[in-house]
């Protein structure tokens, strides 16, 4: 008689520059969006764990801010959260983007899963914007740098390859029981999800330094009569001139924001949504420990 399959558990980190495209994997690996996804890089700022329970397994992958070289407070700590999962989990996806090739700054990702020394899946991704044979040269490159347990070619976006990717992870990670409820899809509050989707949208709808300089805080989230959940968020940015922008034009810009960040919320939560969007200016908050504590990034 077959033996029979054991029960796999565990934690799994992906980690990559920013804009890579963790994120997307992240979302499509869970089959629910549980993380914001932007054009602009740095758009992931914390740890966030997206939970995948089937017949087989229960994976909680962890999403990490994009690895960088930090500019300010903000990026150390970031980067610093992105580094330490590495050595928290079972099992490590790292990602890299076909189009960019390895980067410099993905060499000191490969060094510091190598030194981590924990299975790792490589996913070059994006293949969808090249020709797939592109991605030769880059495994080749890539097994020289770590002894990887797969490298998978992946369209996140697509969605092409995810399903090998998800039975590669299952296939890897230690055999266990499960960690958390079946329905579990996340370890962050509602309160925090609005707080993201609210940021997704102000960083779609600006450039160059402007999302870079946009934080969101959730001043109240509470439960109304007949459905209706209530939310109060303040918008920081940096800069008198950035207020400008986000408010808009008779504040035009701000109200799409609200309308759009609104739209996502009522989705998720399943219940009417009034959203009350407030700007502020808060000086180098990137750069001001105590602001960090104050929009929980520390
Ligand atoms: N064409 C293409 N675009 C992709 C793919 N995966 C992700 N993207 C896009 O790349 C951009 C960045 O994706 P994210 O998932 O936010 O990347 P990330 O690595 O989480 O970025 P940070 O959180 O900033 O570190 C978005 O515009 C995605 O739509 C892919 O397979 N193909
Ligand atoms: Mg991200």
């Amino acid at each position: 008689m077959a033996e029979e399959k054991k029960f796999k558990s565990g934690f799994v980190a992906i980690v990559g520059r920013p804009n890579v495209g963790k994120s997307t994997v992240l979302n499509r690996l869970v089959g629910e969006k549980v993380a914001i996804v932007t054009a602009k890089p740095e758009t992931t700022r914390n740890k966030i764990q997206g939970i995948l329970t089937n017949k087989d397994a229960q994976v909680a992958f962890v999403d990490t801010p994009g690895i960088h070289k930090p500019k300010n407070l903000l990026g150390k700590y970031i980067t610093k959260a992105a580094k330490d999962s590495l050595l928290e989990v079972d099992l490590v996806i790292f990602i890299i983007d076909m189009t960019k090739g390895i980067t410099d700054e993905d060499k000191l990702i490969f060094k510091m899963v190598k030194e981590a020394a924990k299975p790792a899946i490589l996913l070059i991704n994006k293949v969808d914007l090249r020709s797939k044979s592109l991605a030769l040269p880059l495994i080749e490159e890539s097994l020289k740098l770590y002894d990887f347990k797969e490298i998978i070619p992946t369209s996140a976006t697509m969605g092409d390859n995810m399903d090998a990717v998800l039975a590669k992870v299952i296939e890897h990670l230690p055999s266990g029981p499960k960690l958390f409820s079946d329905d579990q899809l996340t370890d962050k509050s509602e309160r925090f999800m609005a707080g993201e989707i609210v940021r997704e949208k102000a960083l779609e709808l600006t450039h160059e330094e402007v999302p870079h300089s946009i934080a969101v805080l959730i001043e109240e989230f509470s439960d109304r009569p007949k459905k209706v959940t209530y939310i109060r968020a303040t918008i920081y940015v940096e800069r008198q001139s950035q207020k400008k922008i986000i408010v808009g034009h008779r504040g035009q810009m701000l109200k799409y924001i609200g309308e759009a960040a609104r739209n996502d919320i009522q989705k998720l939560l399943g219940r009417h949504v009034y959203i009350e969007l407030w700007v502020k200016v808060h000086e180098n908050w990137r750069k001001d420990i105590q602001a960090l504590k104050m929009l929980g990034y520390v």
